[in-house]
């Protein structure tokens, strides 16, 4: 497709990462389509980057289509619509929240991937980034359903790349750990107390660190594939493994 403007999709964008990268990607260059549910909050963030919002579910297959079908041109997906719902071990697991984590994180990425892939292919130079997380190398307790489904998609991006090697595609995976984001306010239920906790004596990574990354992998030339990318806080050695000392 040479020369236009190289088009990126990204979901799960009206806030925090998906937000940011959108942002980001349109000071990178881009034209960008940002998709989420929340229309309102959706417009806010495209009219701040000239983006184009157009609604999407990813877990209703018939709004993936809708979406996908007016998308005239992709080169790059972000799929970074997913978080987590629930605290709870294994033991008192409720089966509604492993399906919504299963639901957005692991068939909405399939999903939106399927239905983009033609174009992205077409591209000529296509690229896919899915946000995973750290969640999605290392398990810690009370975080089950969400480390499967991370583990999930962490699977995903490697089988597509296995899939499309050979082909101009390529395939990143950026696994952030602690971001400060209203990722805990929706794991938590609303709880503000309890999601505070999580970055309580910390300096978590903000949206915007992680959107940097995103631009940096979306800006290296055709022939450099970054495969996975693990983005921690300097205050967290893994998942488990958090300072809050200061
Ligand atoms: C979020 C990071 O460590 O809370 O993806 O699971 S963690």
């Amino acid at each position: 497709m040479g020369d236009a403007t190289r088009v990126a999709v990204v979901t799960g964008a009206s806030s925090g990462i998906g937000a940011a990268s959108a942002k980001a990607l349109a000071a990178a260059g881009f034209d960008v389509v940002v998709g989420a549910r929340r229309l309102d909050r959706l417009q806010e963030v495209a009219d701040a980057c000239g983006g184009r919002p157009l609604q999407l579910d990813v877990t209703d297959q018939a709004s993936v289509d809708a979406f996908t079908a007016a998308v005239e041109r992709c080169d790059l997906l972000v799929n970074n619509a997913g978080g987590a719902v629930g605290a709870e071990t294994i033991l008192e697991a409720r089966d509604e929240d492993w399906q919504w984590m299963y639901e957005t994180n692991v068939m909405g990425t399939l999903r939106v991937t399927r239905a983009l892939l033609p174009k992205l292919l077409e591209s000529g130079d296509g690229q896919v980034i899915n946000i995973g997380s750290v969640a999605g190398r290392e398990p810690y307790a009370t975080g089950g359903g969400y480390n499967a489904a991370k583990h999930a998609v962490a699977a995903f991006s490697r089988v597509l790349r296995l899939e499309m090697f050979g082909q101009p595609i390529r395939v990143c995976e950026i696994d952030p750990g602690l971001v400060q984001t209203d990722f805990s306010l929706v794991r938590f239920r609303g709880d503000q107390e309890k999601a505070d906790a999580v970055y309580e004596g910390t300096t978590p990574l903000t949206a915007e660190d992680v959107a940097e990354t995103v631009s940096w992998v979306a800006t290296r030339p055709p022939h450099v594939n970054v495969d996975q990318v693990l983005m921690l806080a300097r205050d967290q050695t893994s998942a488990r493994v958090i300072n809050r000392g200061q």
